[in-house]
This record gives structure tokens, C-alpha cells and sequence, in this order.
């Protein structure tokens, strides 16, 4: 039988803006396997390997980790899941992201989901997560939002060029930012 055709959708957005917490909902109501580039980081941490303290080291600071450590994090997790259908959350930061990952795995997202919220509703909600992030102080905070305008708009705005962008206002609560979200999936429903 012929394989099944991957569908990979980026879902992108500041720090705090909502994406694991939508993703979550996507999961149970349209099937796909949700990968947060981010927590296959810090379990890279935990996990006490070679490359853990570069990584604890750059998340604390707000900087992107190498591609080539994220890359081969998130095909091991597609490779392990079994299935086809997949929301990266939280990669690509960068333009090297972005075209690293094309190259080495061939696969071009089917869409990219954005969640638009402001900065000063995303410090809102990080700095009462209170989930001991290292990252979730308002130091860390701040460098976080200059990468992420600085490094990471610049890929949606690659991807809206070509026409594969749907905004969310994710300002909302969460149960609206879902009812947007869910209108985008419904050609994928499991
Ligand atoms: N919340 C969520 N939605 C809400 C709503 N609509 N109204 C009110 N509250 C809402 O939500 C954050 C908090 O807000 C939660 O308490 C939630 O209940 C509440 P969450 O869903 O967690 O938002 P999210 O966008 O996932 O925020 P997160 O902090 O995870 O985003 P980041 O992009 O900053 O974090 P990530 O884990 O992706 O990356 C962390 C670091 O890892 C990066 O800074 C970088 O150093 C490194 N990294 C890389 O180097 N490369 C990568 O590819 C990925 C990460
Ligand atoms: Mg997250």
C-alpha cells in the first residue's frame, strides 16, 4: 500500500500567544500528533544528554538552539509516533529553520496557524504560568519577544508571501481562539 501522505502544520506565534494550549484542543477534535519543538528541548534537558547544557544554557537566554539539534528531535518524535498528521509548535524561529528543515526532510507545511496577540497580554499570561520555566521571568521575557519580532515574524512572513497563513486573533479567550481554530481544521477532521 502506498504510504500515507504527511501533513505538517507550523504553528507559530510569541511567546505566551497560546499555541501548546490550542494545540492541545487540535489533538483531541482533528487527530494530528501535536510536537512543541520547546518540550522536546527541555526534555533533551532532562534527559541528561551531551547537548543539555548548550540547550538549558540558550533557552535561558531566549536564543534559538542550533537547527540541527531541533530537527533531528522532531523526526525522531514523527518517526515515533506512527501517525501522518503533525503540528509543529514553536519551530521554525528562524529563516535557518525554516530552510534546514525543507532540506533535510522535504516536507512543506500544508499551512501555518498564527496566533496574533499582543506583548503585553503574552507577558500577562507568562509571568502567572508559574510552571517553573526557566525562561519565565521578565529578564528572559523580553528577549524572548526581541527574537521573536526580530527572527521569527520575518518566517511568517515568508510563508504569508505565499499565501499559506491563517491568523488568529489570540488575544481572546481561550475557548474563542478555539472556535477560530476549529473552523481552519474542519477540512481535516479526523
Ligand atoms: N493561556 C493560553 N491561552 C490563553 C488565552 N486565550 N487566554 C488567557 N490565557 C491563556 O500559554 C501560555 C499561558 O497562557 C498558559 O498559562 C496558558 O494557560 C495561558 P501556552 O499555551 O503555553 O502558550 P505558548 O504559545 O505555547 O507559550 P510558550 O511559552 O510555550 O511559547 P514559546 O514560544 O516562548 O516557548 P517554546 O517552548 O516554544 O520555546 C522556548 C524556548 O526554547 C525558546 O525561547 C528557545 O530558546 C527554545 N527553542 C528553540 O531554540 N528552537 C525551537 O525550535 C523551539 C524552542
Ligand atoms: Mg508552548
Amino acid at each position: 500500500t502506498a504510504e500515507k501522505k504527511v501533513v505538517v502544520v507550523f504553528v507559530l506565534g510569541g511567546p505566551g500567544s497560546g499555541k501548546g494550549t490550542q494545540c492541545a484542543n487540535i489533538v483531541e477534535h482533528f487527530g494530528f500528533t501535536h510536537l512543541s519543538a520547546g518540550d522536546l528541548l527541555r526534555a533533551e534537558i532532562k534527559s541528561g544528554s551531551e547537548n543539555g547544557t548548550m540547550i538549558q544554557n540558550m533557552i535561558k537566554e531566549g536564543k534559538i538552539v542550533p537547527s540541527e539539534v531541533t530537527i533531528k528531535l522532531l523526526q525522531q518524535a514523527m518517526l515515533d509516533s506512527g501517525n501522518n498528521k503533525f503540528l509543529i509548535d514553536g519551530f521554525p524561529r528562524n529563516e535557518e529553520n525554516r530552510a534546514a528543515f525543507e532540506h533535510v526532510t522535504k516536507i512543506e507545511p500544508e499551512f501555518v496557524l498564527f496566533f496574533d496577540c499582543s506583548e503585553e497580554e503574552m507577558e500577562r499570561r507568562l509571568l502567572s504560568r508559574n510552571q517553573g520555566r526557566v525562561d519565565d521571568n521578565i529578564e528572559t521575557i523580553r528577549k524572548r519577544f526581541k527574537v521573536f519580532v526580530e527572527s521569527s515574524m520575518p518566517v511568517i512572513e515568508y510563508y504569508n508571501s505565499k499565501g499559506k497563513v491563517s491568523k488568529i486573533d489570540a488575544g481572546k479567550p481561550v475557548d474563542e481562539v478555539f472556535e477560530a481554530v476549529k473552523a481552519i481544521f474542519s477540512p481535516y477532521n479526523a
